[in-house]
């Protein structure tokens, strides 16, 4: 899991998870951020916070000016004292990608895992993997909204009986196509509120104003059975009518009958339309 590194500090080493807890958190180490991090950090924010003006939610831009991290990597500590009174939630650092059953441990008791490491300057735009800036600018202010905050913490207790049912990939689509790329509808047009989207320039333009790529509406079955890939643009995107619909859609639905019915089938093809469905369209709203 180790990539060689050059740096010596801890911030600057990936997947550093020998010094880790059991339950894989580790110190943020804030001080031994380099002023280039730092710096890298601030371009990255001034990039993605011009298209946040235009393309993310209502709850994203007010929970990131909430956040004040504009000026170089943000200390957690800082950011779990406007957490903590506004939904509760806690940061705690990680070394990168950890496994299933302590993310979802930490979902369940509302602390959020934050990679502590930056990204390289080659990969500015997207790296499948999470780091700080994906982790701290995509996801973050989004905890700060109570339907959000409620969803997470329900996902993270759903984990256990997916995995126990062997049908851990179900629900976890449920996460990508909502946390990680989800659309909302919000001020008569489209809007993004999923981390993978938001931390990425590129894709943040493409997911709301392409004209031809597939958006559906939200529907928690539906996307439970649908494939996605993690090294490409999404080929749909699902849309909620609004964010309590994230919780409304899902807190009524008995997830063990539906990983029965359909944990052993093929997924449905990411970007396949089926039969009777309406895709939402969008058109060619200004870049
Ligand atoms: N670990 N740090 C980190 N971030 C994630 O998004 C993450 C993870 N471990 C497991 C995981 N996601 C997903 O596979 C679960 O949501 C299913
Ligand atoms: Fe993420």
């Amino acid at each position: 899991m180790k990539t060689p590194c050059t740096q010596t500090s801890n911030s600057g080493l990936r997947g550093e998870y020998d010094a880790a807890a059991a339950d894989y958190t580790v110190g943020q180490d804030w001080h031994a951020y380099t002023p280039q991090m730092h710096a890298r950090w601030r371009r990255l924010h001034a990039r993605q916070s011009a298209l946040v003006e235009r393309h993310a939610c209502r709850a994203f831009r007010e929970g990131l000016a909430r956040l004040d991290c504009a000026g170089g990597i943000p200390r957690f500590e800082d950011a779990n004292a406007v957490l903590g009174a506004a939904t509760g939630w806690r940061l705690v650092a990680v070394p990168g990608f950890i496994p299933d059953d302590a993310f979802f441990d930490h979902l369940a008791h509302r602390r959020f895992p934050v990679t502590r490491w930056l990204r390289e300057e080659h990969e500015l735009d997207y790296l499948v993997e999470p780091d700080v800036f994906h982790d701290f600018f995509g996801h973050v202010p989004m905890l700060l909204d109570p339907a959000i905050a409620a969803f997470l913490e329900l996902y993270g207790k759903a984990g256990k009986r997916a995995m126990a049912m062997d049908a851990l990939e179900m629900l976890a689509r449920i996460y990508w196509y909502t946390i990680e790329f989800g659309l909302v509808r919000e001020e008569g047009g489209l809007k993004v509120f999923g981390a993978g989207i938001i931390s990425s320039a590129s894709e943040t333009v493409f997911s709301v104003c392409d004209p031809q790529v597939l958006r559906l509406p939200f529907d928690a079955v539906r996307i439970m059975r649908t494939g996605y890939m993690i090294d490409a643009f999404q080929k749909t995107y699902f849309v909620l009518e609004s964010l309590p619909q994230l919780i409304d859609g899902l807190v009524g639905l008995d997830f063990g009958p539906v990983y029965e019915k359909w944990r052993h089938a093929p997924a449905l093809p990411a970007g396949a339309c089926l039969p009777g469905e309406i895709p939402i369209l969008n058109h060619g709203a200004p870049a």
